[in-house]
């Protein structure tokens, strides 16, 4: 069988080298010239320390069975389409310009009888109000006659691709029953998780609800770090303890929600809903965005007890990306933070051991006669942390610990004025 993806980013290229690997020929089609001049020489153009990623890419080169392109014409052949484009909010709206250009483009090019099988996160109803008369439209082929449409939202994150996509259950939403036998047998090749066949809106509803669902939960676990700080107690042993009792599941508080899902995800599923404003997610959001300006009203608060002003400080920010050991930077919680350290003309410094903008310098020299020490993103390369070492490095012994990554109690020791998220 022969399938095409459109859009290789961190979706549709771990797809593109796992079907490869499963002897599908695939046509790998993006508008970036310089990612596919990358791919064709056999360099990757992204996400080089992602577990796996070398590996599955190395072997779609050996079986010679993907054509890098950016050109459309070459759907033409193929049964199966699958688009994993960006669909990014711009002011809490989606924006689907990427979808549009791909669904208006695979349109004048699909045979009969092929499927479209959306993989990125739109807002519920977007295939059935737009993808599918888009394509309806421009090829003058009639849905469920001369053409199929499945959505099969993704769910993997960056630093565990290969594990997630090779074994999450998947909600295949389909526009017909005929083409079921068919994606259970892509996705089996797929993945070994449960396939659950249900309609498009279905499926769109579930992924945007499911990210949702960790969204305003993050919230709540943030709301409750910020409580705890005022009664003087510590969140993560409060986390703990409730997690002990069965059916609960305290999220984690923390320096912020980043990422190219979570943040997004609430407001595709609040955009299409009209008739009722979703308060909660719109709370949820505003109470996640506000975590770096949190974590900035500590680092001020510690250095007041210091007797040193913010605006004459020297901030060391560890970590940009927006998770641990992951070189994804998209929402970067430090990214609000040094907006705000900007606005306030604070002076900083960011490390980063994996994004490769902020692993030029190293921790000592971004320590060296800083003020306070700000941790952003529990990289595990933060974990030897000599804090021996630091203590000579750093003129004011103040560490801001955003991600709970360090012992209090070790710190404190150590002669450290230490303020954590829920733990100060
Ligand atoms: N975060 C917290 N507290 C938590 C969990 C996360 O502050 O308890 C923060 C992280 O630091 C990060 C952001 O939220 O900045 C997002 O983290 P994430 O763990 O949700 O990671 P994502 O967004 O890369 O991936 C999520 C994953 N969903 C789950 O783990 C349940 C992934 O499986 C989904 O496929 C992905 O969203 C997606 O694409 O929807």
């Amino acid at each position: 069988m022969k399938v095409a993806i459109i859009g290789l980013g961190y979706i549709g290229l771990p797809l593109t080298f796992l079907l490869s690997s499963k002897k599908y020929d695939v046509i790998a089609i993006d508008k970036d010239m310089d990612k596919i001049k990358k791919l064709r020489k056999g360099v990757l153009p992204f996400a080089r320390n992602e577990p796996l990623f070398k590996e599955y890419f190395a072997r779609s080169l050996q079986n010679k069975n993907v054509v890098y392109t950016k050109y459309f014409e070459f759907i033409k052949e193929t049964d199966i389409i699958l688009v994993s484009v960006d669909t990014p909010i711009i002011g809490k709206k989606p924006n689907y310009k990427a979808l549009d250009s791909a669904i208006s483009q695979l349109a004048v090019n699909i045979k009969k009888k092929s499927i479209v099988v959306i993989e990125s996160t739109l807002a519920p109803n977007t295939t059935k109000n737009f993808v599918i008369p888009t394509i309806e439209k421009l090829s003058r082929l009639k849905v469920n006659t001369d053409f199929y449409v499945a959505v099969v939202p993704e769910r993997i994150r960056p630093g565990y691709i290969y594990k997630q996509l090779t074994s999450f259950p998947r909600v295949i939403g389909i526009s017909s029953p005929k083409i079921k036998s068919v994606m259970r047998k892509i996705y089996k090749d797929i993945t070994n998780g449960e396939l659950d066949f249900v309609d498009l809106t279905t499926a769109e509803t579930v992924k945007t609800v499911e990210n949702t669902f960790r969204d305003v939960n993050i919230a709540f676990a943030n709301e409750v770090a910020i409580a705890c700080e005022e009664q003087g107690v510590n969140v993560w042993e409060v986390r703990k303890l409730i997690n002990k009792s069965p059916f609960h599941n305290m999220l984690e508080p923390g320096a912020g929600v980043g990422g190219h899902c979570i943040p997004k995800d609430p407001w595709l599923l609040a955009s299409s809903v009209k008739k009722h404003q979703m308060r909660l997610i719109e709370t949820a959001r505003s109470i996640n965005d506000n975590m770096p300006a949190h974590v900035f009203a500590l680092a001020e608060e510690a250095l007041r007890k210091k007797k040193i002003k913010i605006a004459n400080a020297n901030l060391a920010i560890l970590g940009y990306a927006y998770v641990g050991n992951s070189d994804d930077i998209r929402n970067s919680p430090t990214e609000s933070l040094i907006k705000i350290l900007k606005n306030k003309r604070v002076k900083y410094e960011v490390h980063d051991p994996v994004v490769k903008k902020y692993s030029k310098t190293t921790v000592e020299e971004i320590l060296r006669g800083s003020n306070c020490l700000v941790l952003m993103v529990s990289h595990s390369a933060y974990k030897n942390l000599d804090l021996g070492r630091v203590s000579k490095l750093i003129s004011t012994k103040i560490i801001i610990d955003g991600r709970n990554f360090f012992d209090k109690e070790k710190i404190t020791k150590a002669g450290f004025l230490y303020k954590g998220v829920g733990n100060v």
